[in-house]
């Protein structure tokens, strides 16, 4: 295998001079830098296939709302979760190492990690729709090939598809099983449990759904085949931003991120007043809603929305099903969660809420401690989870009553119809419609559930933002000593004032945040926060 490695290698040298780290969201950065990455990353799936007894690992390649000149790639574990902690840096020492040393370093890994190298090792892929996928998809079968690593090839794909189908793969044939694998399956599955989970109700009006101009376009038109639209009751949904040709349009003026940074609708888009609008991301694993409202103009209604919708109408479900002093449900957000929200949950909802560092596999691991776990961070990256007693309950519990037997039967179509190894766009926008038609809310009245603190967040560059660490899930400053005192004091002078800065983990910059009672307030305090870390 050494030689085979090497040979293979070669054709895919490291560019001279170039530190990468897998970061929260695997390796990422222009596409023209990627391909030894991908290379190696290749082999540390092999690696972790066979560490892991020959599981199947997913590879990703995607660089999520980023320009359509960059790329990235990530691993996937056996359950559909994000790579396990250590082997980040795992990855990231393989991807540095010298082209002489590969074969040195992967063999050291080896042996480090007790691997068996005449297990077997299994992988599967796919990428987005970005021009520089395809070469990069070689780099990694070059790599699989010369560690003898049997893999199915997805072609394209969300990155929630993905996780859904390594899910798959790994249980086939067990009583966990989680689908069916195939994209159809996914499909199938979900198109099934919407049906189950509406209950032949109708959501008010239309959505439109902003798709980025990525993989999310055609995997949603694929999807309405299974779905109840329009005239069979169900959900009207309007596709926008689904032009996948065009390299260039992708993420551009369009998806969750411009929507959530720019606070306002892609100019693309033709809603009209109190229309319901989503947006997804590149990947499609992440997703925003938001709408115009005469009055107040452009409204968001982002992950933390997301996060009290779903945990309101899963307590509720939980309660009318007489499981709620069997089951904990609660809530993980991140310190980027809007105050108001994080008091809708345990004042209003009465649910305990946890707060985890930015991060998906974060605020993940937090919510599998509770029965249900319900996670989003602001930006629209969340799920819920469910224990195995939750999802037990949901299915053995004796029914004292219609009312009771029509909740666990809605309970049980909610576990099937939320993808639970990721957050997941299209999942997560039938969970949101079903609900929604459940309620015959409006985004209107969804709005008001609560109201948002005004907020700023702010970027400031900084000459080393290494030398800012953070405890507390990132609240609260260790370093540079003295900062967080000063912090504190700045923030004790505002009403309703909460700040916090930490350093990014995907860009180099330190990131504020801040509210306030008004706008002006959390704008001053924001600036005032900015000047102190500068
Ligand atoms: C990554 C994370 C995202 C997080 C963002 C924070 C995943 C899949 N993605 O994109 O959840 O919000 O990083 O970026 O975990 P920052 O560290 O630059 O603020
Ligand atoms: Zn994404």
């Amino acid at each position: 295998m050494d030689s085979k490695i090497l040979t293979a290698s070669s054709k895919h040298p490291k560019p001279a001079d170039h530190v990468f780290q897998y970061g929260t969201a695997g390796f990422r950065m222009k596409a023209s830098l990627l391909d030894s990455v991908v290379f190696r990353v290749g082999l540390v799936a092999a690696l972790r296939s066979r560490k892991l007894g020959g599981q199947t690992i997913g590879v990703m390649i995607t660089a999520s709302h980023n320009p359509p000149e960059d790329n990235g790639v990530k691993l996937v574990d056996p359950m559909g979760e994000m790579l396990e902690n250590s082997w980040e840096a795992y990855s990231t020492e393989l991807a540095n190492a010298k082209d002489e040393d590969v074969v040195k370093v992967y063999r050291s890994l080896e042996e480090k990690l007790k691997i068996n190298p005449d297990t077997a090792s299994r992988v599967i892929y796919a990428r987005d729709t970005r021009p520089s996928g395809p070469k990069l998809v070689q780099a990694l079968l070059d790599a699989l090939h010369a560690t003898g690593t049997e893999y199915t090839d997805y072609k394209l794909l969300t990155t929630p598809q993905l996780h859904y189908l390594t899910r798959c793969t790994n249980t086939e044939g067990t009583p966990q099983s989680y689908g069916e694998v195939s994209e159809k399956g996914y499909y199938e599955k979900l198109g099934k449990a919407f049906k189950r989970a509406m209950k032949g109700k109708k959501t008010v009006g239309s959505v439109t759904v902003d798709c980025a101009n990525g993989v999310g376009g055609p995997k949603l038109a694929e999807l309405l085949k299974y779905i109840p639209t329009g005239s069979d009751g169900g959900v009207d949904i309007k596709i926008i931003n689904d032009d996948v040709l065009k390299a260039e349009v992708l993420n551009h003026e369009c998806g969750a991120d411009y929507v959530k940074t720019k606070q306002r609708a892609p100019p693309s888009s033709k809603a009209g007043n109190n229309e319901r609008c989503c947006s997804f991301d590149g990947d499609a694993d992440r997703i925003i809603y938001y709408f115009n409202d005469p009055e107040h103009g452009f409204r968001l209604l982002d992950g933390d929305r997301i996060a009290t919708l779903a945990a309101s109408f899963i307590g509720d479900l939980a309660r009318e099903a007489g499981l709620a002093s069997e089951l904990k449900v609660g809530v993980v957000q991140t310190a980027y969660a809007n105050g108001a929200s994080t008091k809708y949950v345990e004042k209003t909802l009465g649910l305990p809420v946890v707060c985890t560092p930015t991060g998906v596999k974060w605020l993940h691991h937090a919510a599998t401690k509770f029965d249900v776990g319900v996670y989003f961070e602001a930006n629209g990256h969340g799920t819920v989870v469910f224990s195995q007693q939750a999802l037990k309950a949901f299915s053995t519990k004796e029914p004292e009553s219609p009312a009771q037997a029509s909740a666990l039967e809605t309970l049980r179509a909610l576990a099937d119809l939320i993808n639970q190894t990721v957050g997941d766009a299209l999942s997560d926008m039938l969970l949101v419609e079903t609900i929604l038609a459940h309620k015959s809310w409006t985004p209107k009245e969804w709005d008001l559930t609560y109201t948002d603190l005004p907020n700023r967040l702010v970027r400031v560059e900084v000459a080393d933002r290494n030398i800012f660490k953070a405890t507390n899930a990132e609240r609260t400053l260790v370093e540079p000593q003295g900062t967080q005192a000063r912090l504190d004091q700045l923030v004790s002078k505002f009403k309703d004032g909460r700040s916090f800065a930490r350093a990014s983990g995907t860009e180099d910059a330190v990131r504020v945040y801040a509210e306030a009672a008004t706008r002006s307030e959390a704008d001053d305090l924001a600036s005032k926060i900015a000047a102190l870390v500068k």
